[in-house]
């Protein structure tokens, strides 16, 4: 089996959870400053004030939306740790670990901008420099490899500023300035970056990021999600006129599902979970809201009151070029699951689970690849994917983490089943965390999934020197064999 020649080989990241660096080179405060640290037993959470002064917790994950109440504000405590405010201090070794993914062979680096970088309360006029200037940095230091970005524009923050003000997605004064922070983007990287994805995991879009001061119900997400549509749609326009032959991606957050039993009930079931998912990238890789969607939004009693005139027009120009997904797991379902959710069904009895408790599905990875191909007729890029684990450092400072090895191997070679025997057209891969970095549910340093180790802790102690952990070194073998080294011995 070969993969084409040029097929893409990377890792990703987003700012948040790598760069650090929170107050420097002006950058504003960013909806995820506000969340604090966390354990498995205890979910990674958000400060909040309420209006009347008390403050509060709640977990910040995207799957428990109304846990955030009405009218809450993010806060920052004296007494919490803050893991983004230091996360791996990319911002001050992005040179080093360019460096390292470059000796694997990568070519492609996937990373997302800070959006208050650009604009510290994106609402400004003018955007600031000294954050373009950082971005330009890693540019070049790509160049100087030979490797294509691959930009997020957004990663599920956004400057507090425009969470606090405006309440997030739902305002559509939010969508005018995203169109103006991606102009920004386009004229200033536009002939440095060909490949683009507008959000990351738009069906996942929760919290302060979507409903701002307002508890995130079905009704304020849902209209939220039109709006990052229009953004997009918006944006996707844009930059084809700006940036000729530039290739527009939104990224899904994707679990296969399956029926949990051959009853023709848990089948139909499936089959209406995975449009409630599906839903979000249908909409954006098709242009226009799929027939399903009247009967999906009554179930879930919500009324799409933020459309407007000519919004129509707007979906069909501006859909994406390709699709992009992230897959770590997959699940089942059945008449008797119980608060389905974008990630959510219940466990695989099949299956042997991570460190984390999620479900491993390699033969997942070719069946949603040959599902989506099927469905969308669009190219694939898988932008994540990845084995977040406990890593032990050995005495000799080596660390032998087979397990990951176990994982992307198998994971790689039913990618490449789906590309060399179904005909599936995938242009790359993109491992989550090609240095380890913090955890976005859970805040922690210690899951960790890169082929770069770093040395940090849960609270931030460590020297934050990188080191190349085994499956560096495989990695570099499958990629310098573009996926032949997979199938050896
Ligand atoms: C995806 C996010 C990433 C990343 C990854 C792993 O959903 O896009 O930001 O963090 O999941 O999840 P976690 O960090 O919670 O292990």
């Amino acid at each position: 089996m070969k993969l084409p020649e040029g097929f893409l080989w990377g890792g990703a990241t987003a700012d948040f959870q790598c760069e650090g660096g929170v107050n420097e080179g002006g950058r504003g405060m960013s909806t995820h400053d506000f969340e604090t640290d966390g354990s498995v037993e205890h979910p990674r959470c958000t400060t909040y004030r309420l209006p009347d002064g008390t403050t509060g917790e709640a977990p910040s994950s995207f799957l428990n939306p109304s846990d955030i109440p009405d009218g809450a504000t993010p806060y920052i405590r004296d007494d919490r740790y803050y893991p983004s405010h230091k996360a791996v201090d990319f911002y001050h070794h992005y040179k080093e670990d360019i460096a390292l993914m470059a000796e694997m062979g990568c070519n492609v680096y996937r990373f997302s901008i800070g959006w208050s970088r650009i604009f510290p309360t994106g609402d400004e006029d003018t955007p600031n420099e000294a954050g373009l200037k950082f971005y330009d940095d890693v540019l070049t230091e790509l160049e100087k490899y030979h490797m294509e970005p691959l930009i997020t524009i957004q990663h599920d923050e956004m400057p507090v500023y425009l969470a606090e003000h405006y309440d997030g997605w739902s305002s559509r004064h939010v969508v005018d300035c995203y169109v103006k922070y991606a102009r920004v983007l386009f004229e200033r990287f536009g002939r440095r970056c060909k490949y683009w994805l507008t959000f990351n995991e738009i069906n996942a879009v929760r919290g302060f990021v979507a409903c701002g001061t307002h508890k995130c119900d079905n009704q304020t997400h849902y209209n939220a999600a039109h709006n990052m549509f229009i953004a997009s749609a918006l944006v996707v326009k844009m930059g084809h006129e700006m940036m000729p032959g530039s290739q527009f991606g939104a990224m899904y957050a994707s679990s296969e599902l399956y029926p949990a039993t051959c009853k023709p009930e848990d089948v139909f079931r499936r089959l209406q979970a995975r449009r409630e998912t599906l839903y979000f990238i249908d909409i954006m890789a098709r242009g226009y809201y799929p027939s399903y969607s009247a009967d999906l939004l009554g179930r879930r009693g919500v009324t799409l009151t933020a459309v407007q005139d000519g919004d129509e027009k707007i979906l069909r120009e501006g859909t994406l070029d390709y699709v992009s997904f992230s897959y770590y797991r997959s699940n089942i379902i059945s008449t008797e699951t119980k608060n389905f959710n974008v990630l959510g069904g219940d466990l695989n009895p099949y299956l042997p689970k991570s460190d984390w408790g999620w479900p491993i599905d390699p033969i997942g990875l070719r069946f949603l690849l040959n599902e989506y191909y099927d469905r969308y007729q669009k190219p694939l890029f898988i932008v994540e994917n990845g084995l977040g684990a406990i890593d032990k450092v050995e005495p000799d400072g080596s660390i032998n983490d087979d397990y990951r090895i176990d994982y992307l191997r198998s994971h790689l070679q039913e990618m490449m089943k789906a590309v060399c025997v179904d005909g599936v057209e995938c242009l790359g891969y993109t491992m989550w965390g090609p240095m380890d970095l913090v955890s976005l549910s859970t805040g922690e340093m210690k899951k960790r999934y890169g082929w770069i180790y770093v040395d940090m802790d849960d609270k931030g102690n460590g020297t934050l020197k990188r080191s190349r952990k085994k499956s560096f070194w495989w990695m570099k073998d499958v990629i310098a064999t573009n996926g032949g080294s997979l199938w050896e011995e």
